[in-house]
């Protein structure tokens, strides 16, 4: 069975711009319990003292997972993890020529002595070590091999193949797994792919069909650069196209979303699995299609991740999508009337950016000629925000106006500096979109009050000018 080791605290740490406090650290390893990895890469306590702290308290956490520090290849840094209590450490050596040039000013006879000693200090400190080749993948394959059975020899019982640029294919680390599996003496081999050109996770797989045995992870893909492979896209995979269940899939969505908020680093809407919109239909030729059987456009029921599917209404939309959506409020049209409202819609679909439930609403009350008295489910918020005193108010305002959710900004006098109206399609993307606000630098507070009925001037029709 594939394992994975999550590096969320470790590599996703290394996040550009990212630093979580302790407790945050301990509840995120928590959570990654909860959905069952074998592994938590927790820190390398020698970075500073809060990493050093957060290892230790999450190796007493009484976790089911195997509890890992990572440490360069020194007595301290071993010696640390040691300290910190956990069961496994990290001994991390380049292999790569450039690396051992640049970085180390080593050559490879002396790599491999400091690789053999540090791995059989680890060991006689009680710890199971694993050993990372850093930078394998552009290692030569001879010295690779020598560099692993050095530290086999010397007790390591994991390899971690690290593809630190993410530079292979598919089909190579195919090729260089299985031929490393074969030259290895029994091991286990993890895989850490990096996402440079976006293929970390297909790599990953490939390595797994090699003969790998487990997949390093972060949430959402955190890490340096590009990140590594997001564990719930990897753990959605394994589930769907290998068949693999045995993690718990029913937290994935909030864990996704809880890092977003603490690490202020958000995905990507089109992002797998976890992005706002991965189970979302627009074209009338789709959403028609996934209106009468949802397999036509859709690998799995989004409702195994505690999510929702949704149909987008604009131009591009077809009849059935509107007759479904303003039968969900109620509403009755006859066939003539549904033709004209579908004509109105693309018409007011050139126009505008993003149309509302609002806006189909006030279209078919136009088009019918009937009041119709519905409150739209998506949801119209005014947010105010509060900024930091030493803040220019106008820095925050330019990083709003790039919200597409955010259709106006006002700077105002009182408590707070400055108001906000914002569009969203419901309460999962309203709490995303405040989430996102509060991250923005400078913002000390936000207050937000959701809109229950917008009351228009004649000549608004409910549409942003
Ligand atoms: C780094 C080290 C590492 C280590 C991977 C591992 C890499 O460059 O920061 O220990 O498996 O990508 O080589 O993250
Ligand atoms: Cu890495």
């Amino acid at each position: 069975m594939v394992e994975i080791l999550d590096s969320t605290l470790r590599e996703g740490e290394q996040t550009p711009f990212v630093n979580f406090m302790v407790d945050e650290k301990l509840e995120i390893a928590r959570r990654l319990d909860r959905v069952g990895v074998e592994m938590i890469e927790a820190g390398d306590p020698s970075v500073s003292p809060a990493v050093c702290d957060a290892v230790m308290r999450i190796a007493r956490a009484g976790l089911r997972a195997e509890v890992v520090a990572h440490s360069l290849a020194t007595r301290s840094g071993i010696g640390k993890a040691a300290e910190c209590g956990v069961g496994r450490v990290v001994v991390f050596y380049p292999t790569s020529k450039i690396h051992l040039d640049t970085k180390m000013n080593k050559g490879e006879d002396e790599a491999l002595k400091i690789i053999g000693e540090h791995v059989a200090f680890a060991r006689s400190l009680g710890l199971k070590v694993r050993y990372t080749p850093e930078d394998a993948s552009r290692t030569g394959f001879d010295f690779l091999v020598r560099a692993c059975v050095t530290a086999i020899e010397a007790g390591a019982d994991r390899i971690s193949f690290a593809d630190t640029l993410g530079i292979l294919r598919p089909f190579e680390t195919y090729e260089r797994i299985r031929a490393l599996r074969a030259a290895l003496p029994p091991c286990k081999i993890d895989l850490h792919c990096h996402n440079d050109f976006g293929l970390a996770l297909g790599n990953a797989l490939e390595g797994i069909r090699a003969g790998a045995n487990c997949i390093h992870t972060t949430v959402n893909g955190m890490g340096e650069r590009t990140g590594i492979p997001d564990l719930c896209e990897t753990i959605v995979a394994l589930h769907q196209l290998e068949g693999d269940q045995h993690y718990d899939l029913h937290e994935l969505t909030t864990l996704s979303a809880f890092l977003e908020r603490v690490s202020g680093f958000f995905v990507a809407p089109n992002k797998p699995i976890t992005g706002t919109n991965a189970f979302t239909h627009k074209s009338g030729v789709h959403t028609n299609g996934v209106l009468k059987n949802p397999s036509t456009y859709e690998n799995f029921d989004p409702s195994l991740l505690g999510r929702e599917r949704r149909i987008v209404i604009d131009k591009y939309t077809g009849k059935r999508a509107v007759a479904v959506r303003l039968e969900e409020y109620g509403v009755q049209v006859t066939p003539e009337e549904l033709d004209l409202i579908v004509e109105a819609i693309k018409k007011v679909g050139d126009e505008h950016k993003i149309l509302h439930d609002a806006d189909i609403v006030d279209v078919a009350e136009r088009v019918t000629g009937r009041s119709i008295d519905v409150f739209p489910r998506d949801l119209n918020a005014i947010v105010m925000i509060a900024v930091e005193s030493h803040v220019y108010t106008g820095a925050v305002v330019r990083r709003l106006r790039n919200l597409q959710q955010v259709e106006s900004v006002f700077e105002i006098t009182g408590d707070y500096d400055i108001s906000a109206y914002v569009r969203v399609p419901g309460t999962w993307d309203l709490n995303n979109l405040i989430e996102e606000l509060r991250a923005i630098p400078g913002v000390k507070l936000t207050d937000t009050r959701v809109v229950l009925k917008k009351h228009l001037t004649e000549d608004h029709h409910g549409y942003a000018d």
